[in-house]
């Protein structure tokens, strides 16, 4: 979608500070931390929501992969994997993504 802002960063037109990719999702940190390790899993596919991700079986598998592997090298296998859905919980951006936020790694 021509103007959303994370197909944007996805396509690299936008800068981000990028911590993982697979063939199916990217990770980059938020812009706006909320944790000593704020981390957003963006599928590279344009979907509004966790609802529509999770009709797409392969877009909604490289994603939690991502996580997976994410989550290993950054945190300590303590942390949440949060999809806020809809404005009134706080949606700002509609391509869908899981924040990623943790403590760190140590
Ligand atoms: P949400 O409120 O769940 O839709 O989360 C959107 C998050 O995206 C919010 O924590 C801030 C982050 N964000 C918005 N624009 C950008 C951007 O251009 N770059 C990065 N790295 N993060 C962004």
């Amino acid at each position: 979608m021509s103007d959303c802002i994370f197909c944007k960063i996805v396509a690299g037109e936008i800068p981000s500070d990028r911590v993982g990719e697979n063939e199916g999702a990217i990770a980059f940190r938020d812009i706006n931390p909320e944790a000593p390790v704020h981390i957003l899993v963006v599928p590279k596919l344009h979907s509004k929501n966790i609802i529509e991700l999770s009709q797409n079986e392969e877009s909604m598998s490289k994603v939690m992969e991502l996580m997976r592997e994410v989550t290993q090298r950054e945190t300590n296998g303590h942390f949440k994997f949060l999809f806020n859905t809809g404005e009134e919980a706080g949606q700002t951006v509609f391509h869908s993504h899981g924040h990623i936020l943790s403590q760190g790694a140590s």
